[in-house]
């Protein structure tokens, strides 16, 4: 049987990498898509590089952008993927404020541009499409937990963006017969989540204020709730989606939840730290340092703010054997591990400090 061909979009992401591996270990050649930047900006994905001048690459990166259409027709018609997994979107809910049309034109359009490229092609037939669908779609929540059929009530431009997507997704698997399915996912984390995602901000924050690298850390809405997992089991799902007879759409959640200030409490306890909040109205009991400090900053409020989201995966458990793996203490420890080791290795430079180069040597 021929290789499998994958172009994911979003490869330099948190889930294009976990994605990417995935894939190549099933024997996949996997396209991806990364964005010129003035730095490299390849970290997540530097493990699986190989060198363009070997021949018989299985993993290949071009240039492109979501707001380009004639790259994206380009890209999709030199690679004839059989799936696409379109994972590329400016991802973060606050920022989306501040740049809403960008965000509608990448996230909203861009979706519909990968979906007229298949059709363009005329690879209706032969390519899979995935779009990442989120949980930030039901808003303000009208039913608990949310399902499948749970009406949607975006509350961010990033979620309007992502309804859009959403909804051509649809319309193209009804219209053209693409198959063509939404993954809605639930917030999923990891070691190598973005640095401002809540998650990662506590773990990595909690870690330098251990080590005396940082003194305080300033956060937002604490009482916000969300159902937290583990992205190296949610892009297993990823792939196992586009593996069906027929293009469904399915919800991806751990069916459990927590509030922020459980996550900041629960990686507290894996670092041994006690914590004192201040302006928060709460005095932690057994508080005893005087590092640990967290604050309430009122710039990470949000105009209009998703208070509680949890899923319910029962779907996705019967059609397609699928559970996830990690708990949330397991996913708080890993993070707060591999957070704790890279302060150590700044806590180290900082201690013996940089050997300043001579450029006129
Ligand atoms: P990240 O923010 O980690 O990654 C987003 C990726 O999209 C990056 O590779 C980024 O490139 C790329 N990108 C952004 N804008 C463009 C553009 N205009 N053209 C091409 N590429 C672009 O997100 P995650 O990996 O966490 O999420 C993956 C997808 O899943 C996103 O669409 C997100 O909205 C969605 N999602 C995520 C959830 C989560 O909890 N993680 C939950 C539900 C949905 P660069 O590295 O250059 O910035
Ligand atoms: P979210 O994730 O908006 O759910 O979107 P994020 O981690 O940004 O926020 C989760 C909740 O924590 C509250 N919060 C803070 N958030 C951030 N970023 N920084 C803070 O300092 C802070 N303090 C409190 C937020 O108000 C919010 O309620 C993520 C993204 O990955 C989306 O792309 C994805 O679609 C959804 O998850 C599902």
């Amino acid at each position: 049987m021929s290789q499998k061909v994958a172009l994911v979009t979003g490869i330099t992401g948190q889930d294009g990498a976990y994605l990417a591996e995935l894939l190549l270990n099933k024997g996949y050649i996997v396209h991806g898509i990364k964005r010129r930047a003035s730095l490299f900006n390849t970290d997540r994905i530097d493990h699986l590089y190989q060198d363009p001048h070997i021949e018989h690459q299985n993993f290949i990166l071009h240039y492109g952008d979501l707001t380009d259409s004639t790259n994206l027709i380009r890209i999709i018609q030199q690679v004839q993927p059989d799936e696409i997994y379109n994972l590329a979107a400016m991802s973060h809910v606050a920022v989306s404020f501040e740049t809403p049309e960008y965000t509608a034109n990448a996230d909203g359009i861009g979706t519909l541009r990968i979906l007229e490229a298949i059709r363009i092609l005329g690879l209706e037939k032969k390519t899979r499409f995935y779009q990442a669908s989120t949980s930030e779609l039901y808003g303000l929540v009208q039913e608990t937990p949310q399902k499948e059929t749970t009406p949607f009530y975006p509350r961010s431009p990033y979620a309007v963006a992502k309804m859009y997507a959403y909804w051509i997704t649809v319309n193209y698997r009804e219209a053209y017969g693409i198959y063509a399915c939404n993954g809605i996912l639930f917030n999923h984390e990891s070691p190598i989540r973005g640095e401002t995602f809540v998650t990662r901000k506590i773990t990595r924050a909690l870690a330098r204020i251990k080590l005396n690298l940082q003194d305080c850390l300033y956060l937002g809405n604490l009482d916000s709730l969300r159902d937290w997992g583990h992205a190296k089991d949610y892009v297993e799902m990823q792939w196992l989606m586009l593996q069906q007879d027929q293009a469904e759409d399915f919800v991806i959640a751990t069916g459990k939840q927590y509030s922020v200030r459980d996550f900041v409490n629960a990686a507290a306890k894996e670092l041994d730290m006690s914590i004192r909040w201040e302006g928060t109205g709460v005095d932690e009991k057994g508080y005893s340092g005087d590092k640990c400090i967290v604050q309430v900053d009122p710039r990470y409020f949000r105009p209009t703010e998703v208070d509680t989201l949890l899923g319910d995966p029962s779907k996705a458990k019967q059609k397609l054997g699928w559970e996830p793996k990690v708990t949330f203490e397991e996913l708080v420890s890993e993070m707060v591990r591999e957070d704790y080791k890279s302060a150590q290795r700044d806590e180290l430079i900082k201690k013996h400090g940089y050997q300043a180069m001579d450029y006129n040597e």
